[in-house]
């Protein structure tokens, strides 16, 4: 019992709090549920034993987290800073508990209490603090640091309201508030005495201190405070625990005492409610966000607090920080971060008094920055006023850091085709305005796009300016994906099935499921997996009929395409080809083809009229098709609503085939389409993103490609795309199309549908006409594979087999090498 631990009080018996044998856990859980939440097993719901078991889980991460910290500080190891405005994290209990690996023996703790683990899990609200795959990329990422045991700091901002649920009405995305913290996050540990002081709009002055320097003092109109919430990050498997640290909002002084004397007791909470308003609520992506100035303070606000807090950390054991860079790599995902750069010249040069040369030098070696879009209505600018007024500090140093590299830069390109204007971090106009991708690169050391065919686009697009000035700052980062959670965790039949065959060295190691391949002839082992895949499919219908009413048969194709709904990934492609097949079906009544039940799921940003559209066909042909008796179960269509984390994770298990079909030279690189392949879909793809490499290593013949390169659609479109003359020139095309416009679908209204029909005729800027006809052929090649059970199988092995690339953990170890230069610093 007693157990002897070193940590701070060597006496101490923290068994109960430590203990991982079902006894102590069991005892432990009762313990939380009465001492932190006042319920005992009588009366408790199943929400206080998820939260019981949460604490439980937490007591156990933090004890690794202490020591964590102190051997990180003691080794003085390098750390990684990677600051997002977004964390995808998804439900934390299920994940923490195959990292910690004490899975079962929670399982067996709480079936001796009366308790499911199963349902408990369900109870977990989604932390939703990210739109999609930028955010959950950084999840990934903070798996794979934790488990490749290096130091890592994920910094971002803790959101009161995560990303909208998604609701269906009549067919219609309608958005609900997530209320993600309602009944309390057990996994968050608040750290109110670190806290940061954020300044806000107001001026500067300039003056001259009493050394004769230059010096520039901000007078801000506000402040708002910044406290810090941690939530530990375990890896699989070791004991580092990293930590996440996100920043809250709060007034600086929560009551205005001279308001509230004066009997103005609304204006004496005004201040309070406006402060706090800077962590209320993720904006949603896809949307017009340049010229809200609320978001950018967000951006600016927790980019303040991290860099302050780095700095903190610092000089806990240096003396300055003109080794700053030495101590930390900074990583900027994506533009929403790069204030950053101008900030940490602030901090150094305004409040650390360091001249500017060696801050740059310090800065620029901290910083890089990772590029996730070519799309150019998603390169942030801000306008100059707006920056002027909430940052007014930064503008000028911003135009400093501009007039110094303008000089640069006319020197080493004599402004060839006026080269010096795009590079200008200033765009001129009116108003003008700041292109926060140009700070960034002029800020960092390192630049990267996200998947191969992206960084070759940026180096030759978006930012082939900049590749024509410092070549060497570029190179390729590809994605990559965490097999815990989106294979061990959502997936444990397969997972089984693997480390039967091959043993668990797969969990850390994924190019060991090459491992398979060996086993590829063995009958039995196709058999065991045809079989997992069947059980994975009747469990994802079992769900579908609960929240959608619809009906599926486990035996059909399933196809998906679940992601943010967005034209460039052209959802409505797949929408062309079902009601292509229904046509089919209708004209042929006795037509045998394979049965296949479509998938769709995903959310529209809210203010994108398009994308809404796009659910409300789904529904309306899903409705028309699914009831059609003379369909019956050849041909089914299901939005599966209110795609998110824990959703995505009983999806991607269930698929055959995976939609990944964005028109080349859109998709940056793609995520899904490396978790449907690990789960053992096969996927149909056009060559975009990661789509390109995925098929580079799973073969060629293992894929079903279609459609234009991303060379023939820049072709096209500078010779004149003509979407009407696909329409003419084929006759299935028409037939769906008209289908649509007749109002078919839609009780007979052919308005409803006639903007995105007209869309597609007149200008259909993603080419969805264009591409159909190599689609609707790849998909009959789909068909004559699906005819073929036992090919398909092993082909959905082999892709299994061959995926190990897409693994966070090797994305994770190229930014260690070739960006961050950090080393693995393992906790005993
Ligand atoms: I910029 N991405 C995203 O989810 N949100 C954004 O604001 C931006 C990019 C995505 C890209 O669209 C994906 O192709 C990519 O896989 C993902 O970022 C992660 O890199």
């Amino acid at each position: 019992m007693s157990q002897q631990n070193n940590l701070d009080h060597p006496k101490l018996d923290l068994h109960s709090r430590t203990g991982t044998n079902a006894d102590t856990l069991q005892r432990a859980i009762l313990d939380n549920l009465f001492y932190i939440q006042g319920r005992f097993p009588d009366v408790a719901t199943p929400h206080d034993w998820y939260q019981a078991v949460a604490y439980t889980v937490r007591d156990r991460q933090l004890h690794r987290w202490v020591k964590t910290a102190q051997t990180y500080k003691k080794q003085k190891s390098r750390s990684v800073c990677y600051l997002s405005a977004e964390f995808l994290i998804g439900p934390m209990l299920g994940s923490n508990l195959v990292n910690l690996g004490i899975e079962d023996e929670v399982r067996e703790a709480l079936s001796a209490l009366g308790q499911d683990l199963d349902v408990l899990l369900e109870q977990e609200p989604e932390p939703g603090l990210g739109n999609g795959g930028l955010g959950r990329l950084a999840a990934c990422y903070m798996d794979s640091l934790a488990t490749l045991e290096i130091p890592a700091i994920g910094y971002g901002i803790r959101y009161e309201f995560g990303i909208f649920h998604q609701r269906i009405e009549n067919g219609w995305q309608k958005e609900i508030s997530d209320q993600w913290l309602h009944l309390g996050n057990p996994w968050e540990v608040p750290r109110p005495l670190l806290t940061f002081r954020v300044n806000l709009g107001g001026h500067t002055e300039h003056y001259t201190d009493d050394h004769g320097n230059h010096r520039v003092r901000w007078e801000p109109e506000r402040v708002v405070l910044g406290v810090a919430h941690d939530t530990p990050i375990i890896g699989y498997g070791v004991n580092n625990t990293n930590l996440l640290r996100l920043w809250k909002a709060e007034a600086e002084q929560s009551f205005d005492f001279e308001a509230f004397n004066t009997g103005d007791y609304y204006a004496a909470v005004e201040e309070k409610v406006k402060s706090e308003t800077i962590s209320k609520v993720l904006y949603p992506n896809d949307e017009a966000i340049s010229g809200k100035t609320l978001r950018l303070e967000q951006q600016y606000f927790f980019v303040s607090c991290s860099l302050r807090d780095m700095i903190r950390i610092h000089l806990q054991q240096e003396p300055d920080l003109s080794n700053f860079h030495e101590k930390f790599a900074a990583q900027l995902n994506d533009t929403h971060p790069a204030i950053a750069v101008a900030e940490l010249m602030r901090l150094l040069v305004d409040e650390h008094h360091m001249d500017w040369n060696p801050a740059w030098s310090v800065a620029s070696r901290t910083f890089s920055y990772t590029n996730h879009t070519l799309l150019p209505e998603a390169l942030e600018t801000w306008s100059l006023p707006l920056l002027q007024q909430v940052l007014p500090r930064h503008v000028e140093i911003i135009y400093e850091i501009n007039m110094r590299f303008m000089d640069q830069v006319r020197v080493l390109t004599h402004d060839v085709c006026g080269a010096v204007t795009r590079l200008s971090i200033i765009e001129e106009g009116e108003p003008k305005r700041v292109r926060m991708a140009n700070l960034a690169c002029v800020g960092s050391h390192a630049i990267n796009g996200v998947a191969a065919l992206h960084t070759e686009l940026l180096k030759k697009t978006t930012l082939n300016d900049f590749h024509n000035l410092w070549p060497e700052k570029f190179l390729n980062v590809t994605n990559g994906v965490t097999p815990r959670r989106f294979l061990l965790l959502s997936n444990p039949k397969q997972s089984k099935l693997i480390s039967d065959r091959i043993g668990e060295g797969w969990i850390t190691d994924l190019e060991k499921l090459r491992g398979l391949e060996a086993h590829l002839d063995d009958a039995g082992f196709r058999e065991d997996w045809r079989r997992v895949k069947r059980e994975n499919k009747e469990a994802l219908a079992k769900l579908l009929k609960e929240r959608t009413y619809v009906d599926v048969d486990p035996q059909s194709l399933f196809s998906v395409q679940a992601k943010r709904i967005h034209e460039y990934k052209r959802q409505h492609l797949h929408l062309l080809y079902v009601v292509t097949l229904y046509n089919r079906i209708i004209n042929n009544p006795n037509l045998s083809m394979a049965p296949r039940v479509h998938i769709l799921g995903g959310k529209a940003a809210p203010g994108y009229a398009m994308a809404k559209l796009f659910i409300k066909l789904a529904h309306a042909v899903g409705e028309m098709v699914n009831r059609d008796q003379m369909v019956g179960d050849r041909l089914k269509l299901v939005f599966f609503p209110n795609f998110n984390v824990k959703n995505a994770q009983r999806i991607y298990p269930a698929a055959d085939l995976s939609e990944q079909i964005s028109t080349a030279g859109f998709e940056a690189s793609g995520t899904g389409n490396m978790k449907f392949s690990m789960n053992g879909a096969l996927t149909i793809g056009t060559l975009d993103g990661a789509n390109v490499e995925i098929r580079e290593v799973v073969g060629d013949e293992n894929f079903f490609l279609f459609g234009m390169t991303a060379e023939e659609v820049v072709h096209l479109k500078t010779n004149g795309y003509h979407p009407r003359h696909y329409y003419d020139g084929n006759a299935e095309l028409r037939a769906a199309m008209d289908l649509i416009a007749s109002g078919y679908f839609s009780h007979g209204e052919a308005d409803v549908f006639k903007p995105l029909i007209d869309n597609l005729l007149e200008h259909d800027p993603f080419m969805v006409l264009a591409d159909y006809e190599a689609y609707c052929h790849a998909q009959s090649q789909v068909d004559d594979l699906w005819a073929q059970p036992d090919l398909w199988t092993r082909k959905s092995i082999l892709n299994v087999a061959r995926i190990g690339k897409f693994s966070s953990d090797r994305a994770i170890r190229e930014y260690c090498e070739k960006i961050w230069k950090v080393q693995p610093t393992p906790v005993d």
